[in-house]
């Protein structure tokens, strides 16, 4: 088939399916994507002849920014389960490297997108094209290059011959669980409206299976036998439990064994809040119930976690000097954490095993008295009357109480990622969708672009801080265009209340962490900004509902679902209010030596924290 390489590439991804449990869907759904030079006549020209000829089934979507773009890829994906993404197309130079941050949080979160960076001239005959960097060692150095330690996949197409062993590259990764990530494959400029004839098998309808691999027996009776002479073990459900749809099996290990599940920010839904064994987030911004279980647990179950240093505390969640780790993962990489016993396995296949060897094995449930009066102080907080202005934990109230069991809500950075896990009530183990492997502020709305794209039948909430909001909020204007309903909660409360608070915590004194006039001092202390994010979102096409009390934020709520108009809810927060303790720690280093005395005493406490930290070897 004579080709330029963008129509084979557009015609190549149309044909590419992904199954998994005999259901078959779409490897790449669609493209999101922002023309230039580099792309406007390659992949775009491609993208509309397959439009107006129906060669190839490949719906475009134009973004507002690259790195959203990818957000919005990455929210897809997720909500797919991996099973099925987006690739996103756009021009050289700038607009590629507007990638990167995003081509890290796939990366980062174990999430499959597919970018197709534009790539200088492979010709070379009038360089330097504008926006090339002109590397005067490396002719074939371009700032694509800076992709390369963030995708698990990365290749250059200098030549129409390189492109099928590229694709066929590309899909093996972004299909593979363990493996997957930011895909990154670079068309050069001239390449990309290049002819060739290619082979008519590479267009062939390609189904890619998705494995569900199970456990070595070995390693899994081992581990029975591990978890036999266990008195106090503790199950950590992470992001792998939900991409491997594993919740049912899950719910059985956890009510035959009576073994406690405490969840991860990626993992939480796993299992329904209220289930019995059901103890909370674990680690830094986990519930007390499960740290306190995780403080004297003597094996650790660690199912589909990449345990990142929120969920142990920064290594000091896990107390009991005997403490070993089982590890069921689909990553050897991950398995291997904590000098695990390994089970290298689908979560699914994982925890049947493991299930089955333990021969009815069962550990006491006292902690369920302990976690139902968890769940009275997470009303409390839910209710707390704060005032004049609301607490951040009502608002969470509100929206959660607002969800039906099926909404989504999205967040990524600022104080609501902690808040959340500590006090969200997930029903549905798609429910809760908080970036927090890159927590890449300005991820939650073109994130929950992606998702609703990915399940148009599900209410979703993006919950956005008005740091988050000032850095990445243009992909309004995407979702008003392709008629994409949202509920978006914008929480103002004039600068960090997170880093401000982190900030307080380590001595540093909430400095540079407000948004305010600079006053009389040197730090921002002045009265407030005239800003008004409300006006702004009205003025992206957004319908907005101005809230000052929970009341009003109760009936915008119930007005924003009622409306098929993407809805913007504006709310004023405190950002002093309060929240019930995790009793856990997360390992930020104070300086060692300062003039302060708010730093000596910070550096202080430090130490003695540090004492907790163990190499679990
Ligand atoms: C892109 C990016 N830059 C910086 C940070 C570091 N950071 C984490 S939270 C935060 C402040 C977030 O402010 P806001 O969205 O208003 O949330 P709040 O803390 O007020 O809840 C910053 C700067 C980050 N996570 N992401
Ligand atoms: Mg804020």
């Amino acid at each position: 088939m004579r080709l330029t390489v963008a129509q084979a590439v557009v015609t190549f991804l149309a044909n590419q399916w992904t199954e998994r449990d005999g259901v078959e869907q779409r490897s790449i759904a669609g493209t999101f994507g922002i023309f230039g030079h580099g792309n406007v006549a390659g992949v775009g020209q491609a993208l509309l002849q397959a439009q107006r000829t129906g060669s190839a089934d490949m719906p475009y979507h134009l973004a507002r920014n690259e790195q959203a773009m990818v957000h919005a890829a990455v929210g897809y994906a997720r909500m797919k389960n991996r099973l099925s993404a987006m690739a996103c197309t756009a021009s050289i130079g700038p607009g590629s490297t507007n990638m990167l941050t995003g081509a890290a949080l796939a990366t980062v979160n174990r999430l499959p997108v597919l970018l197709l960076p534009s790539d200088i001239f492979a010709t070379r005959v009038a360089p330097p094209v504008l926006q090339e960097l002109e590397d005067p060692g490396s002719y074939d150095v371009s700032v694509n290059d800076a992709f390369r330690p963030l995708s698990r996949f990365f290749d250059r197409v200098w030549r129409p011959e390189q492109l099928p062993s590229a694709l066929l590259g590309a899909m093996r990764v972004l299909t593979d669980p363990a493996d997957t990530g930011a895909v990154t494959v670079c068309l050069p400029q001239d390449v990309q409206a290049e002819a060739y004839d290619f082979p008519d098998e590479l267009f062939a309808r390609r189904v890619w299976h998705v494995a569900r691999p199970p456990a070595e027996p070995a390693f899994v009776e081992r581990a029975a036998e591990v978890l036999r002479n266990a008195t106090r073990p503790l199950l950590i459900a992470g992001g792998g439990v939900i991409y491997a749809e594993a919740s049912a099996e899950l719910d059985r290990f956890a009510r035959e064994t009576g073994i406690p599940v405490a969840d991860t920010q990626a993992g939480k839904g796993a299992l329904s809040w209220d289930h019995p064994n059901a103890v909370g987030g674990v680690g830094s911004t986990g519930s007390p119930v499960a740290n306190r279980l995780a403080r004297d647990a003597d094996v650790i179950i660690g199912v589909g976690t990449r345990y990142s240093d929120f969920t142990t505390a920064s290594h000091t969640a896990f107390g009991n000097p005997d403490v070993t780790f089982i590890n069921i993962n689909v990553a050897a990489f991950d398995a291997a954490k904590q000098s695990a016993l390994p089970i290298v396995a689908d979560c699914r296949a994982g925890l049947s095993e493991l299930l089955a060897a333990l021969g009815g094995k069962q550990f006491p449930t006292g902690y369920r008295v302990a976690a139902a009066e968890w769940q009275v102080a997470v009303d409390q907080a839910y209710r707390m009357g704060h005032g004049p202005l609301p607490a951040q934990a009502e608002v969470i109230g509100v929206v959660n109480e607002a969800c039906g069991a099926r909404d989504v809500v999205v967040q990524a950075a600022g104080s609501m990622p902690g808040d959340l896990q500590l006090l969200w009530r997930a029903r549905d183990p798609k429910q809760y969708h908080v970036e927090y492997g890159f927590s890449c502020m300005g991820f939650e709305i073109a994130g929950a672009l992606g998702i609703k794209m990915a399940d148009p039948s599900r209410e979703v909430y993006a919950l956005v801080g008005d740091g988050s909001y000032l850095m990445m909020s243009q992909e309004i204007v995407t979702a008003v265009s392709e008629g994409v309903k949202l509920i978006v909660v914008l929480v103002q409360n004039h600068g960090f209340a997170s880093i401000g608070a982190l900030s307080e915590s380590l001595g540093s004194q909430r400095f540079g962490t407000s948004y305010r006039y600079r006053g009389g001092s040197q730090d921002y202390d002045g009265g407030h900004l005239p800003v008004d994010l409300a006006a702004n979102a009205e003025s992206l096409g957004a319908a907005v509902i101005r809230c000052r009390t929970i009341a009003d934020l109760r009936d915008g709520l119930k007005a924003a679902r009622e409306s098929d108009r993407l809805t913007v809810v504006h709310i004023e927060t405190d950002p002093l209010s309060p929240v019930p303790s995790s009793e856990s720690w997360w390992d930020v280093p104070v300086s060692e030596v300062s003039d302060l005395s708010s730093t000596q005493d910070a550096r202080a406490a430090y130490v003695a924290a540090k004492r907790a930290q163990r190499p679990y070897l």
